[in-house]
């Protein structure tokens, strides 16, 4: 059956159509253009692989660089974002990232595929790619989530290194200034985030998707953000596509943010407008410090169709095929 928006998008394409032909007015410039309405120059072309904030080109490229090895869109999203786990000059995620008020770092990390598979860890210390723990809970347990020293036990067993418990000399900087008001306010910094969502199309039609943060700087410790909740910072569905989100996680949670977006693509909505919708549903609940949060979405429909929205400007996502990658500035609600 097709797909309900598109069929009626055709429909009205044919109306206009007609009607100009009807009225005799046929300039073929015009026609062309009414012929072929406007969509994002990628639409259709597959792969295609999107992700959140700069640290997205480096991603985007090792997880094309993957998919042409083996094939595989789990493969790639995965590989894509161990990538930023591994950028020391990142604060916001892997354990180079900014530590949690008692000077810990904790990290968020989840992976899903478009048939509803997917697993999470969070706040777990001292694994330095929990993105691939979260793949090992996907694929080797009868669970969704593992969190904590149990996530921590899982990776012992499963062979991954266990690292050193001490922060990076950037983080410590960083850490050591904010000591000295040690105000607690998990506000986060409106244009500087750095947590990576990664979604992605195979040329084949299957989506997946990931995301990994070390979460809010100076959270309270045992603070979860949105990147591990499937249906918050994660959600793929290959019958309608996947979405992803970056920002502050609790405004995130509230509105079940990538759900809410796959959901609306469902519906008939185009990715751009599910995004819109879900800036707009997180606002109205966040009325009274809407200033001061953060939060910017990024889908896709399973036709390869892109939208993004943020509440503030300064959100921009990398979209890279077989043939480029390059960053985009994302519109937003203010
Ligand atoms: C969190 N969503 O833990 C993450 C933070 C983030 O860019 O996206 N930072 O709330």
């Amino acid at each position: 059956m097709p797909h309900p928006k598109l069929s009626h998008m055709s429909e009205r394409r044919k109306f206009i159509k007609k009607s100009l032909l009807g009225s005799a007015i046929v300039i073929p410039a015009i026609s062309k253009s009414i012929a072929q309405p406007q969509r994002p120059s990628l639409v259709g072309e597959k792969p295609l692989i999107l992700s959140t904030w700069n640290h997205g080109l480096p991603a985007n490229a090792a997880a094309i660089a993957k998919l042409k090895e083996t094939g595989n869109i789990i493969d790639a999203v995965e590989t894509g974002v161990m990538d930023t786990e591994n950028d020391l000059s990142n604060l916001s995620v892997g354990l180079q990232g900014l530590p949690d008020r008692e000077g810990i770092t904790t990290l968020d990390a989840s992976i899903m595929n478009g048939n509803g598979e997917c697993g999470s860890v969070a706040f777990v210390r001292q694994v330095k790619h929990p993105v691939s723990l979260a793949r090992v809970v996907m694929e080797k347990t009868p669970h969704v989530m593992i969190v904590g020293e149990g996530a921590r036990q899982l990776a012992i067993s499963e062979g991954f290194p266990i690292e050193k418990e001490e922060l990076s000399p950037n983080a410590k900087k960083a850490y050591e200034k904010w000591k000295v008001q040690s105000q607690y306010k998990p506000i986060i910094n409106i244009e500087n985030h750095d947590t990576i969502g990664m979604i992605g199309l195979d040329k084949d039609g299957n989506l997946a998707g990931s995301c990994t943060t070390s979460g809010l700087a100076y959270k309270m410790h045992g603070r979860v953000g949105d990147s591990p909740i499937i249906g918050a910072g994660l959600f793929v569905d290959n019958e309608v596509g996947a979405a992803t989100a970056t920002g502050l996680g609790e405004s995130i949670i509230k509105v079940c943010g990538s759900f809410m977006i796959v959901e609306l693509m469902r519906q008939g909505r185009t990715p751009q407008e599910a995004c819109e919708e879900a800036v707009r549903r997180l606002i109205s609940k966040n009325k009274g410090n809407i200033k001061d949060i953060q939060a910017g979405f990024l889908a896709i429909n399973k036709d390869g169709e892109v939208g993004a929205f943020a509440v503030q400007p300064g959100f921009n996502y990398a979209q890279g095929t077989m043939s480029y990658n390059k960053m985009i500035d994302s519109k937003s609600h203010f």
